[in-house]
């Protein structure tokens, strides 16, 4: 039984992390559209949140970058007046040094692949696509790439519309192989920014949508709410309600399967008429490691059937 993760940043990475600890056969195919040059350094925001939670090593308050950071250089930078926007931290700024070096002769999955080894991951992070897919930010008349949306302007400005550049052209990572897949789980990340720009790579899109029994897809929204970061926001900007079955519908031409949380289980029967089956699992939210390890073991029990 081996199972294809698809996933964001920290929603993502957390539910991972539950499953590497059940030891779970898997491979991780991680969003790149987030990914941006800063100071000529190639930043993979979504894939180093994945790599530094399964490794130990996140700062767990922020759910991304490192633990037990420091900051001179970034200090330096303010005092020189340089843009301080975008918080890169000494250790972390080390992977992007090596990334952007390895990156002038080598794919991104396998750049990915020799910085995990020295993190003692021995699993497969694959990049969703070893070519640019950039999520752009429409609000209004201006068009923001994504870093600049969510953390240069702290995802305030009102989402009108959502672009994926690059997309179109982008084939899905190489090493991918989806028929040696038994399962999918689209992990609890946000749909619209992170989640979208992989599934909607054709090959995969097709793929899933011709086998939608085989996916299963973990609620990002729980009561109404998102479990992290401006989900819920970003639904209300497209005047989508903001709860569950918005969720299960938005994946339903690709997916058969969506577990939902406890305080969610209301909505079941409206869930079933879509035609997707709805599994209430006891608790969505994953603050502690048990929290991440009873998800998996939820969702594994069902992928096991
Ligand atoms: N997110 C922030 O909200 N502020 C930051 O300053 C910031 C810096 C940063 C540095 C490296 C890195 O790998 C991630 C970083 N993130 C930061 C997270 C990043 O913006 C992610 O794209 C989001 O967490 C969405 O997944």
């Amino acid at each position: 039984m081996k199972t294809l993760l698809i996933c964001g940043g920290v929603g993502g990475a957390k539910l991972a992390k539950g499953f590497f600890l059940k030891n779970h056969p898997m491979d991780i195919l991680i969003n790149v559209g987030d990914d941006f040059n800063h100071f000529g350094l190639h930043i993979s925001p979504d894939i180093d949140t994945v790599m530094y939670t399964l490794a130990d090593r996140v700062n767990q308050e922020q759910g991304w970058g490192l633990a037990d950071e420091s900051w001179t250089t970034l200090n330096n930078i303010e005092f020189l007046d340089g843009e301080t926007w975008f918080q890169l931290g000494d250790k972390d700024m080390a992977t992007h040094l090596v990334r952007t070096q390895l990156l002038k002769n080598h794919s991104l999955t396998e750049t990915t692949k020799k910085i995990s080894l020295s993190f003692n991951l021995d699993i497969n992070l694959f990049p969703a696509s070893d070519e640019p897919i950039e999520t752009m930010i429409h609000s209004g008349n201006s068009c923001l790439t994504f870093q600049e949306y969510f953390v240069k302007q702290k995802a305030e400005p009102k989402v009108t519309s959502i672009a994926y550049r690059g997309l179109e052209k982008a084939s899905l990572n190489k090493r991918i192989d989806l028929n040696s897949y038994d399962n999918f789980v689209i992990c609890p990340s946000n749909p619209y920014l992170s989640i979208d720009p992989i599934i909607k790579i054709q090959e995969l899109n097709k793929f899933l949508s011709q086998n939608k029994e085989k996916v299963f897809v973990v609620s990002p929204i729980v009561a109404n709410r998102s479990l992290k970061g401006p989900t819920a926001k970003i639904m209300q900007s497209l005047n989508l309600d903001v709860n569950v079955v918005s969720i299960a519908k938005h994946y339903n031409y690709i997916a058969k399967n969506i577990f939902l949380d406890d305080l969610d289980k209301h909505y079941v029967n409206e869930i079933s008429s879509l035609g997707m089956n709805a599994y209430v699992s006891k608790k969505l939210v994953m603050r502690s490691i048990q929290d991440k390890v009873s998800l998996a073991e939820d969702v594994i029990r069902i992928l096991n059937g």
